[in-house]
């Protein structure tokens, strides 16, 4: 008779003497139901006792196996029939748009098991942390780990451009005696046309064997990306016909808009247009920087914007085409920026006037954002790296410190910071959205643009803060699980609110888990992009609003809910961008599916015939009150990324070597 479980065994047991008689096979048989005899006999609590004991051991091997196990483990269970989770959603609200399936694309590649796990978009089986709302991936790591490097994948594109100059430039002459950095700040100041005592030209003319070499670009190599071309040249046409030399197009009045006077649409689409292989309207765009962009005009511009999109554009362009002149400009405007950094703390001030050479505080405040002023180190380090004079880097560098010696809530910081005092705002909001968003993201950006040195405060205090978007910002919603971030009202009070500018992190945390980050930013990434993506696709237009908001309780009707003044899309790129890093560094085409689906959206409801615009209303295909704006981010970031994350070349733009600024800006990554 078979044994069966439970108490009947103890009536089929051999007795002891007729034993060594048996077989192996028998004597195994034996042995276990001698066992299964000792365990029936033991009473009830003690082999309770000892179930609970043999669970608790599992579940701490279980928490000890690296997370890539986990993933990988999990992705073979899941990869025979699981459909991406927002197609199953999409089916849901009759929504339908073709995707195909994601993991199919990762087998085709060869990518890792983590990659690939990335790469899928989130499926309710996959998510591995728990459900409860707050509670944190599980992760062994911290940032009091040493950073540990992973192996370079290896990958089936490949970019046939290598930067010479990140490998042949020499070490910046890096001065830190107080007194003669402050006499260079002055010089710098007095003389913006100069560099270290002698006209900017002839300064490069002495480093002319270190300066930029030129990259080579394709155009486009099939549909989807000649269809972001088109799109380019059609905001270019409008941009020329109406607005030529003015910051921006209003493309719906068919007039300019202008804020700093600095022709922002020219500066910030040249790389756009140089690694579009668009060579006529680039040379265009050159010629009237050359010609015609002047810093000397007495006007007050933001440090942060002008920043991110002139002196990043410009270098930029510099280091993509090897043109001199886009490092002479540079330079004059690094110069003619630095007076913001002569406040009592060093901590810039937020305006500062390019011509009077004067800078303060915001008008509406006493404070900067703190976003705002940690936002500025790639593009100063990387004017100092190009030029071998060491004053752009120390300035931000000297910001870094101060920023970094702060206190702050789980390594998460309030949105505004005083250039006069160096201290945060007491109960300010803390975000990952504005004013908040950028400085996590040059933490890792930093670290990557240096050579990724272990133990780096940039790369500690990154960790630490992501750490805290985890514990402190991190919720799902009750009924859908759709992870979101959300903000801190007075550094405390939680408000389920998150901005579209929030949609850059999933992006920022794939590059940094791609680095070496721990799996529990990978995990983020994923789910947070798939919230993002909802956030379109759960519109009528499909385009997101500026702002979403969360259900907190299972009383709220919607998961995702977007109030009336929320409402409008200015043409962002955030969620474009992270779709780029996703594809970029996992190779999966559902990727570029999704920005395909949002690619038509903008094209359907945005566009008109002097070019791209921003509106009021997402919420009603009827009513979309176009709001005559084309930000000049549409062309630096939005469309740029559209047409990397279609390229057929994922490193078209390889990110071991670049590094894009906030402005959608390639600069590059050097090795210290
Ligand atoms: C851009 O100017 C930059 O991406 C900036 O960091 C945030 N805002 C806009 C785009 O939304």
């Amino acid at each position: 008779m078979a044994a069966k479980s439970g108490d009947h065994e103890i009536y089929n047991m051999p007795t002891a003497s007729s034993t060594s008689a048996l077989t192996g096979g028998e004597e195994q048989n034996l042995a276990r139901k001698s066992l299964r005899r000792t365990w029936n006999q033991l009473p009830r609590c003690q082999r309770n006792l000892i179930i609970m004991g043999i669970t608790a051991f599992c579940l701490t091997l279980l928490l000890f196996l690296p997370g890539d196990q986990l993933i990988s483990m999990k992705d073979v269970q899941l990869k025979p029939a699981s459909a991406p989770f927002h197609i199953r959603r999409e089916n849901m609200l009759q929504n339908a748009h073709h995707h195909p399936n994601a993991e199919s694309a990762d087998v085709k590649n060869g990518l890792s098991d983590t990659i690939a796990a990335a790469a899928a978009p989130m499926t309710k089986d996959k998510v591995i942390a728990p459900y409860d709302n707050n509670i944190p991936y599980p992760d062994a790591n911290s940032a009091e780990n040493v950073v540990k490097l992973p192996e370079t994948l290896a990958v089936e594109n490949k970019n046939e451009n290598t930067i010479d100059i990140v490998n042949t430039l020499e070490e910046v002459v890096t001065n830190n005696d107080p007194s003669s950095m402050q006499s260079d700040l002055e010089q710098a100041i007095q003389h913006p046309r100069n560099l270290a005592g002698v006209s900017i030209e002839s300064h490069l003319q002495k480093i002319k064997s270190q300066l930029a070499k030129p990259q080579h670009f394709h155009g486009a190599t099939n549909e989807r990306q000649a269809a972001v071309v088109a799109a380019f040249k059609h905001s270019w046409a409008g941009y020329k016909k109406y607005a030529w030399g003015h910051d921006n197009l209003k493309p719906v009045s068919q007039t300019s808009h202008e804020w700093f006077g600095l022709g922002l649409s020219i500066v910030d689409s040249l790389d756009t247009m140089y690694i579009m292989g668009l060579e006529d309207e680039f040379k265009e765009a050159r010629d009237w920087v050359k010609d015609s962009l002047h810093f000397h005009t007495s006007r007050d511009v933001n440090l942060f914007e002008v920043t991110i999109r002139v002196l990043g554009g410009l270098l930029a362009a510099y280091h993509l085409s090897g043109d001199k002149m886009f490092l002479v400009k540079s330079v004059e405007l690094g110069n003619r920026l630095l007076p913001s950094f002569q406040s009592p703390s060093g901590i810039p001030y937020s305006d500062v006037n390019l011509g009077d050479l004067s800078a303060h505080s915001p008008k509406w405040s006493p404070d900067s954002s703190t976003s705002e002023v940690t936002t500025i180190q790639l593009e100063f380090r990387d004017l100092s790296r190009s030029t071998n004079v060491s004053i752009y880097e120390h300035v931000v560098n000297e910001v870094n410190d101060k920023v970094h010696g702060l206190d702050k809530k789980h390594g998460l910081v309030p949105i505004f910071i005083n250039a006069n005092t160096g201290t945060f705002r007491n109960y300010a909001t803390i975000s990952l959205g504005a004013r908040g968003d950028s400085y996590y993201e040059y933490l890792l950006k930093q670290w990557l643009q240096t050579g990724r040195k272990d133990n780096d405060n940039l790369i500690l205090d990154y960790m630490q803060a992501i750490d805290g978007v985890l514990t402190q910002l991190m919720r799902r919603t009750p009924r859908e699980q759709l992870v979101y971030v959300g903000e801190l009202i007075n550094g405390n009070d939680f408000k389920p609110k998150m901005d579209h500018l929030t949609c850059y992190l999933p992006g920022t945390l794939l590059l940094g888990h791609q680095n070496g980050m721990p799996d529990s930013h990978m995990l983020l990434a994923r789910d947070l992009m798939e919230t993002c993506y909802q956030t379109y696709i759960r519109q009528p237009t499909q385009l997101a609003a500026e702002i979403s908001y969360f259900a907190l309780n299972e009383k709220d009707e919607h998961d995702i809910y977007v109030k009336p003044n929320d409402a409008h899309n200015l043409l962002r790129p955030e969620f474009i961008e992270s779709l780029y890093y996703f594809y970029a560094l996992t190779g999966n085409h559902t990727y570029q599916d999704m920005g395909w689906t949002i690619f038509q959206a903008f094209e359907k409801h945005t566009k008109v015939d002097a070019g791209y615009t921003s509106l009021g209303n997402v919420k009603n295909t009827l009513n979309t009150r176009m709001r005559d704006l084309m930000e000049s981010f549409w062309l630096s970031e939005t469309l740029k990324y559209f047409y990397l994350l279609f390229s057929d070349n994922r490193k078209e733009i390889d990110l071991d070597q670049w590094v894009f600024n906030s402005e959608g800006h390639p600069l590059p990554i050097y090795q210290h």
